[in-house]
């Protein structure tokens, strides 16, 4: 299965959030995590999510590690009960076990923020998999929590290039094939406000590249960032509207795929943008 199976021919794919995390409303038990994430994951599929990217750890700021096998007691029931509803999902992990265990209950892609990098094991098992695999930029010098800001030695866009070539190498290397693979600039990864911006700045130039572009903005603090510039109160919630602009925008410019928690709205931009590029052929 390489890529193309996902790819939404005529617009942007929307990726819907799903985060099973310990609910604080629950006994924290796995069969309520796992119910809680199922429901959810169906709703964002009623409102107009193409796949859902499931995470069993958090890496935002502050962020500890989980377990390996919390992780996969996580994630795995979901995919495969999602998998056997005919959604497709992806999984959000770092770990090379986690992300087998879910090749086999069904997922239609690996989403490795590390950028295959945390684990050794991980681009062997991307190879075995045979499904899509996304690669994401994230420099740090140890891999878990998202804070900070890196060195990006003086241009944020050269260094983002520079590094998804180098994990496009090693995992060729590995025996991953060229149509397995997806990019993401990891906006909001030891990256500073004004590296995020540059990157989105810088799209187009990812986008004109060989590999199908992902864009993960979704609630992210940077974008947060623009209410708070006008002295509002912001909560990452409140970055939906913002994150639903850089869904119309990066779709416009030809993302392959957008990573949202507010699916419907970002589905609304992901569809603006396709009849506003579409529209050209009825245009003199
Ligand atoms: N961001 C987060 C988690 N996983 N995966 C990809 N490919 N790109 C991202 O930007 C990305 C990701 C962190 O966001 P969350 O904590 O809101 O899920």
């Amino acid at each position: 299965m390489n890529v193309d199976t996902l790819t939404i021919p005529g617009r942007c794919l929307v990726m819907g959030i799903v985060n099973v995390t310990e609910d604080s409303f629950s006994d924290g038990g796995r069969f309520v995590e796992v119910d809680l994430a199922l429901a959810h994951a169906r709703q964002l599929v009623a409102e107009g999510a193409d796949m859902i990217d499931v995470g069993g750890e958090s890496t935002r700021p502050g962020a500890v590690r989980v377990d390996p096998e919390t992780e996969l007691n996580r994630v795995v029931p979901v995919i495969r009960a999602l998998h056997e509803e005919g959604i497709h999902t992806s999984v959000d992990t770092m770990r090379a076990s986690v992300a087998a265990a879910s090749a086999e209950a069904g997922v239609s892609m690996i989403n490795d923020v590390s950028g295959g990098l945390a684990d050794p094991e991980m681009f062997a098992v991307m190879a075995d998999a045979k499904i899509p695999v996304c690669l994401m930029h994230w420099r740090t010098v140890q891999f878990g929590d998202a804070a900070g800001n890196a060195d990006h030695g003086g241009n944020v866009v050269a260094d983002v290039h520079q590094t998804l070539d180098e994990l496009v190498a090693r995992a060729l290397a590995a025996g991953v094939s060229r149509d397995q693979i997806v990019l993401d600039p990891g906006l909001g990864f030891a990256k500073s406000r004004e590296d995020n911006w540059a990157l989105l700045n810088a799209l187009p130039e990812f986008i004109g590249g060989e590999f199908p572009i992902l864009v993960g903005a979704s609630r992210k603090r940077f974008l947060a960032g623009v209410r708070r510039e006008r002295g509002l109160e912001v909560t990452p919630v409140d970055a939906d509207p913002a994150t639903a602009a850089v869904t119309a925008v990066s779709a416009h410019m030809g993302a392959w795929g957008v990573r949202v928690h507010n699916v419907p709205v970002s589905r609304d931009a992901v569809d603006v943008a396709a009849h506003w590029r579409s529209a050209g052929a009825y245009h003199g």
